[in-house]
């Protein structure tokens, strides 16, 4: 028997029985409590034993049976031995898995509690067709093997245990005890499915709706998925967000009332729970094109800045352009988001000052590129202004950002550099008429050269007519308003806007 254990998860089994059944053998004993089986006859035929019951199995039965059953399967004769897939898993923690295919119809089922079977038999033609649609989605779910698909799968299990139990053949059934409660569990899930954008929805309201009392449904949901109701209306609501971000272009809010959900920072942190990505992040890893995510992409780009090469690149933010992808995004998600793990290295001294101009180097490759489509067409020039980063700094990644990203906004820019004395930043906005100095800085040092160009413009006279305008990584709107600056923004976009506002 070659038996595959994936991560302590799933067992995966393909054997040949050629143990003659003779009545006194004893049955295998998995003894993997929390876990279920499902088996599959795959070839020949033999003798499926569980408990005292005894029966064919052909090629295409299927038999369910919750961990620590004893059962077992035998050959009949040693021409004839059956060949039975099984897959067994904790229904909990599914993370790998394949699934055994038939086309068979003939199946058998067996359901349990406290790892006792209380009914073992053989299903109905309508249970059956109700039986494959859950272990299709099932199958579908293992093979998308989309972000969330162990909660659904969770809950596909949790349907198919309480499907097939809805038609036990009360002919071939040993023992069954509270059937009952197995098809009202089923009925309140398919109430929360339907139910799912009713925010008010409650376990209250579910159980009044089926005649049975709170705290009963309540119980019954815990002993037959394993989960509360609470949790249960979670994973539905965060499966269906899933596929609604997925799948369509909802904006968040329609999101959240399609899925039930009391407001925006509410699914933002569930989300953030459950699935460790905001909405939007696990949007972009679903969108899909030449069969790589977009995430992807952008993972790529950014590790290439990294990794300082350029003229990979090159291609993968044209490639990128070509697919449609918007600049903007490109920019942030792909070559800055490269740009900060490399600074964050750089700062706990993993990586030193060459490996930052090559990832520099690499992310102005990146630039270039997109450029032009982060310039907004025809605008015609609305004001001037000069930027530079300050005297004794020499960073000029972010100061190139904020330069293009105002001319992008059709405002004409005098670009002074770096280490730029405060009376040349001064002189210059009066020579070449600029309505605002911009001033870049990126080391906490620096930074007071802001006031002194604030100080100059005072000192000779033109406070009052320009506007100054200060950025880079260290400085903050209250420094910006301690030093006597008229504007401060975090980023290159916001002071282009900023910028063109002050021009107008
Ligand atoms: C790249 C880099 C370098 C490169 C610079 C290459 C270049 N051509 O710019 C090199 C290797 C040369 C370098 C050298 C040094 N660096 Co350096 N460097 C960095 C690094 C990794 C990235 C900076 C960057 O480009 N970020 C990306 C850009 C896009 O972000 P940004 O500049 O903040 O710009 C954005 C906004 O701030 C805003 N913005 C920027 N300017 C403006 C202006 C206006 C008006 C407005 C409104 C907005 C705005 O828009 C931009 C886009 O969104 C940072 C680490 C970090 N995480 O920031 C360290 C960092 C800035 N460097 C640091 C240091 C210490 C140095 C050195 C002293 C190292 C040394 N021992 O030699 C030297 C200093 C040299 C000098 N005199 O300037 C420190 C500064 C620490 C501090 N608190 O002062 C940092 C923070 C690293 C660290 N934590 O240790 N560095």
């Amino acid at each position: 028997m070659n038996g595959i254990f994936d991560g302590n998860f799933i067992y995966r089994t393909t054997a040949v029985y050629d143990t003659v059944f003779s009545s006194d053998l004893t049955l295998s004993h998995l003894n993997m409590t929390d876990f279920v089986e499902i088996s599959v006859v795959v070839d020949g035929c033999g003798i499926h034993k569980i408990l005292n019951k005894e029966d064919e199995c052909h090629v295409g039965d299927m038999y369910i049976l919750g961990g620590g059953v004893p059962h077992g399967y035998f050959a009949k004769n040693l021409q004839e031995k059956p060949t039975v897939c099984t897959l067994s898993f904790n229904p909990a923690a599914v993370l790998e898995g394949e699934w055994a295919d038939t086309e068979s119809d003939h199946f058998c089922y067996g359901v349990f509690r406290d790892k006792v079977p209380v009914s073992y038999a053989l299903l109905n033609s309508k249970a059956m067709n109700e039986f494959k649609n859950v272990y299709s989605k099932i199958s579908e779910e293992v093979e998308k093997k989309e972000l969330e698909w162990q909660a659904a799968i969770k809950v596909h299990i949790a349907m198919l245990l309480i499907t097939v139990s809805r038609y036990i053949d009360m002919a071939d059934t040993l023992k069954v005890n509270h059937p009952k409660e197995w098809i009202t569990v089923s009925a309140a899930m398919r109430e929360v499915v339907d139910r799912c954008s009713d925010s008010d929805m409650t376990l209250e309201s579910i159980a009044s709706k089926l005649f049975v009392s709170k705290s009963n449904l309540s119980r019954m949901f815990q002993k037959a998925t394993g989960d509360s109701f609470v949790a249960y209306v979670r994973n539905v609501r965060i499966s269906l967000a899933c596929k609604l971000l997925r799948t369509t272009s909802l904006t968040n809010e329609e999101i959240v009332g399609r899925c039930g959900l009391r407001d925006i920072p509410s699914f933002y942190k569930l989300f953030r729970t459950y699935m460790g990505m905001t909405p939007y992040q696990y949007r972009m890893s679903q969108q899909t094109y030449k069969g790589e995510t977009v995430m992807s992409i952008y993972l790529e780009i950014s590790e290439n800045v990294q990794r300082g090469k350029s003229k990979i690149i090159k291609e993968l933010v044209q490639k990128a352009v070509d697919e449609g992808l918007p600049a903007a995004q490109i920019l942030n998600e792909g070559l800055l988001a490269g740009m900060s793990v490399i600074g964050e290295k750089f700062k706990n001294n993993e990586v030193y000052v060459p490996e930052v101009l090559v990832a520099a180097r690499a992310m102005d490759t990146g630039v270039q590129i997109l450029k032009p489509l982060l310039m907004e067409d025809g605008i015609e020039a609305t004001g001037k202004v000069c930027i530079g980063t300050v005297q004794g700094d020499l960073h000029d990644i972010g100061k190139n950002l904020v330069k293009m990203m105002m001319e992008g906004k059709g405002l004409e820019v005098v670009d002074l550099g770096t280490d730029v004395a405060p009376e040349t930043f001064v002189q210059t906005a009066i020579d070449e008429n600029c309505q605002v100095i911009c001033c870049s800085a990126l080391l906490t040092t620096t930074m007071e050269v802001m006031a002194e160009v604030v100080k100059k413009a005072e000192e000779l006279g033109v406070r009052d007519k320009i506007k100054i305008m200060v950025g880079g990584a260290p400085v903050t709107e209250d420094f910006c308003r301690q030093i006597g600056a008229d504007v401060y923004t975090s980023d290159a976009a916001s002071a282009a806007d900023a910028a063109a506002e002050l021009c107008g």
